[in-house]
């Protein structure tokens, strides 16, 4: 039985092993339950209700009309293993020892949003994609169901994604128990046509379950990583030839932004022609639309088991992705269509169909879903609440917003729109202002109109960079 659960009772012994000394209120009825769905790769722009008119997703749209939209989601650092590890632990990369994808994954003495909220009194469940390393029940979640992860290289045939292409993504990833000892190879090895309705079957699941204590649930779907395949019952739903082109499109970004070798950059050929930009989003675009159908399972879940109306619902991704914009096909890049993502917030005392532009950061889910739940935020946490905007008492959260990835990246946004983008190894700025240019199509960095505001910002971003510890700034030699 894929699906078969450890047990918990003996989970939650081992997360109360890791637990930190401090005293937490225990959980009651009232508190909320939270359910957390986190997409893969997936661009802030791919919901048809925040103006896409080229994807359907009725029911993240349905979500968007009764929740909260940030339009200024920030992820910090656009790849899988560092952005999953700044939302479990509500701390920055360079502070969870990350940000250089070290083995230590992360360090142990960081309190875990799961854990945190399982001392006080919450289950703790994780479905999907597991990209960090040990084991669940390691990192504070109680029981798992649909548990994804590597481990099935010994059933792992060759593949081939939509394109004929073969696969370099996800090989041997399989379905498995939670310590996996148990495979499931019957369910597929690596990502699957079908494989977000698994994820979406495992949450079912655990919803039905109604434990009586309230529950967290985070599922991890793979969707809309590469390998792309075509999701059952699509195909010829989209067609390339209602596809639009980014604004930004361009064939080949103007410089090495830091990851021109990288395996996402070669998942299209350079230069990328308008028609494979288009054939793609076409494929993107019915991934995404087959989670959206996952979720409105996964949500209907809520609605038929009586849970809806105390249940938070957090939807978001790790980060988003290039698709053709600024000549880039994959994420590690600064720019607002990878940096950003999709951010919704709904449940009880939620403001309905809103949206915002306060920045926030994907990290400080931890914090915030605490302050809901009144239950107290470990000191290891560095990442602050923005429970104040989802209650309506302030409209602002952070002035200014950073990101920043491997050595070759750093980037301020401040939220009167104006954005430094520093690449230290090929030497390069970028300066933007994204309410007047919200493509980033136009380069003002060496406009000297703009001279006082580039000098200002950078000024900024380059203090940032020494408080944070910035490897760069820290070393025998200061790498601007
Ligand atoms: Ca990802």
């Amino acid at each position: 039985m894929p699906f078969r659960s450890p047990n918990r009772f003996l989970l939650r012994a081992v997360a109360a092993l890791g637990a930190a000394s401090i005293v937490l209120p225990c959980a009651s009825a009232r508190q909320p339950n939270i359910l957390f769905l986190l997409a893969d790769d997936m661009r802030p722009d791919a919901i048809h209700a925040f103006g896409n008119p080229r994807i359907e997703t009725p029911n993240l749209d349905a979500l968007a009309a009764r929740g909260t939209r940030f339009t200024r989601a920030t992820c910090s650092y656009p790849i899988c293993v560092v952005s999953r590890n700044e939302i479990l632990t509500g701390t920055h990369g360079w502070e969870n020892g990350l940000a250089g994808m070290k083995v230590e994954n992360p360090r142990k003495f960081l309190a875990t949003w799961p854990d945190t909220l399982a001392q006080a009194g919450y289950q703790t469940w994780h479905v999907g994609k597991w990209h960090l390393s040990g084991r669940p029940s390691a990192r504070g979640y109680t029981d798992v169901a649909g548990h994804f992860t590597g481990g099935g290289g010994a059933f792992w045939k060759e593949q081939r994604d939509w394109k004929g292409f073969p696969v370099t993504g996800y090989r041997g990833w399989i379905f498995q128990s939670e310590d996996g000892k148990a495979k499931y190879p019957e369910m597929g090895v690596g990502l699957t046509p079908d494989i977000s309705s698994k994820f979406a079957d495992a949450a079912i699941s655990l919803i039905e379950r109604k434990p009586g204590t309230p529950w967290f649930l985070q599922v991890d779907f793979t969707a809309a990583h590469d390998p792309l395949f075509m999701p059952p019952g699509l195909e010829g739903k989209y067609t390339a030839e209602d596809m639009k082109l980014p604004e930004n499109f361009l064939p080949e970004h103007p410089f090495d932004h830091g990851n021109f070798a990288g395996r996402d950059e070669c998942l299209l050929d350079w230069p990328r022609t308008e028609d494979a930009v288009k054939d793609l989003l076409r494929v993107y675009y019915s991934v995404i639309d087959d989670l959206d159908t996952q979720i409105g399972r996964v949500l209907a879940t809520l609605e038929k088991t009586g849970q809806r109306d105390n249940t938070i619902v957090i939807f978001s991704s790790d980060h988003g992705m290039g698709i053709g914009s600024h000549g880039l096909r994959g994420k590690q890049s600064q720019y607002e269509h990878t940096i950003n993502v999709p951010f919704l917030f709904a449940g009880p005392g939620i403001a309905a169909g809103a949206t915002t532009d306060a920045q926030i950061y994907l990290r400080e889910l931890f914090p915030t879903t605490c302050d809901i739940a009144g239950v107290a935020v470990p000191p290891s946490v560095t990442a602050a609440s923005f429970a104040s905007v989802l209650r309506g008492e302030t409209t602002a959260h952070h002035d200014t917003i950073h990101g920043y990835y491997t050595d070759t990246q750093r980037m301020i946004r401040q939220s009167d729109g104006w954005k430094l983008i520093r690449y230290p190894r090929a030497d390069r700025w970028q300066l933007f202002n994204v309410k007047d240019d919200p493509h980033e199509r136009d380069d003002l960095s060496a406009d000297p109109a703009h001279r006082e505001k580039f000098e200002e910002l950078r000024a900024k971003l380059n203090a940032w960079r020494r408080e944070q510890g910035d490897p760069l700034m820290t070393g025998d030699e200061e790498i601007e």
